[in-house]
């Protein structure tokens, strides 16, 4: 286990990471308002206080490497360029998104950005990551398959099967693992030694990089170096991002049953998207955030109505695509 040594980020890069992670705020922000207000809203786990591990972590990625995003949040599958449209249509499984209505954002397909199908199924990602990382190395392409996950699905057993294909193989493969402390109502400490998933990684030969998972710059040079790693033919790296779930699991969750609001707290005064805007605004860029918050709130209700006002599949719907695919 190592730390990165911090990697040079470019202006464009630090506003482009902080803009996405104001987006992905607002995001949540304006979704659990519509649930508060009784509004139509999905379902959704909301990615608050976690924005520096997704949206840095993906910022770093070349544009053609697939990725396997994880379902709290939307950070990077946004930053990957998913368009607003096409994330609430698919929310609200309506046709005009990116799986026509069929699945929700857990099933999100987008090829053009490495969004190959995904399993809600935790666990099945690792071994489908693997195969995407095969792939790559059979085409020699240059490619590096990317895999977010949380606490739950790093205990599951295909995780070990596919970092063992991946050493065996040497293959293109990242896994970006985000430890926000819980697994629904569970402590991380309740499921790794010392509450860190990398404590078991310890020794094994695999580079495994820590970082504070709500600093972006430490976040974005840890998975540059690790994607380095794993594009010069030597195998997987591992990066475990240190951070906190803010908001409960899912809104039907009180998280108050198993955490005190001191904790919160502590982590609330650790932002990353205000521990961002001060590290843009000392490096002297130009950045106005209310302003910027205000042009994105605007477009999010725009997209959000948009969505909305879009059809529903019908059972014959279905039936068609599926004879279709069959
Ligand atoms: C095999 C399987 N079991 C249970 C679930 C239901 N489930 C959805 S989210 C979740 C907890 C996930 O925790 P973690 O992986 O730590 O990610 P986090 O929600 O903290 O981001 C569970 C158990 C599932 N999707 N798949």
């Amino acid at each position: 286990v190592s730390k990165a040594s911090n990697v040079l980020v470019s202006d464009d890069v630090a506003l482009r990471i902080l803009k996405n992670m104001v987006l992905c705020r607002e995001v949540d922000l304006f979704i659990g308002e519509q649930l508060s207000l009784g509004k139509e809203a999905p379902h959704f786990h909301s990615g608050i206080g976690q924005e520096a591990l997704s949206v840095a972590a993906t910022e770093a990625l070349r544009s053609d490497d697939y990725l396997m995003y994880s379902h709290r949040g939307y950070g990077q599958v946004l930053t990957r360029g998913l368009s607003l449209h096409e994330l609430f249509a698919d929310m609200h499984a309506r046709i005009g998104g990116t799986n026509d209505g069929f699945g929700s954002i857990m099933h999100l397909y987008k090829p053009e950005l490495g969004l190959m199908g995904r399993n809600s199924v935790f666990g099945t990602k690792f071994t489908i990551t693997m195969g995407l990382a095969l792939s790559a190395k059979i085409d020699h392409s240059d490619r590096a398959a990317v895999c977010f996950f949380g606490e739950a699905e790093g205990s599951r057993a295909p995780l070990y099967e596919a970092l063992n294909c991946a050493v065996l193989w040497q293959l293109p493969m990242v896994l970006i693992a985000e430890n926000n402390g819980y697994s629904f109502s569970s402590r991380t400490s309740d499921l790794f030694p010392e509450g860190k998933m990398m404590t078991v990684w310890k020794g094994w030969k695999i580079p495994v990089f820590e970082v504070d998972g709500n600093d972006a710059i430490e976040v974005h040079s840890a998975v540059t170096r690790a994607l380095e790693h794993a594009r010069s033919g030597r195998g997987p790296a591992i990066v475990e991002g240190l951070t906190y779930r803010i908001d409960a699991h899912f809104p039907a969750d009180d998280p108050s049953l198993y955490r005190t609001p001191s904790e919160v707290e502590l982590w609330r005064a650790r932002d990353p998207v205000d521990t961002m805007t001060r590290y843009v605004l000392a490096r002297g860029l130009d950045f106005d955030a209310d302003g910027y918050r205000r042009s994105v709130r605007t477009d999010i209700e725009a997209a959000w109505s948009r969505a909305l006002a879009l059809p529903s599949p019908s059972v014959d719907h279905y039936r068609r695509r599926m004879e279709e695919l069959l």
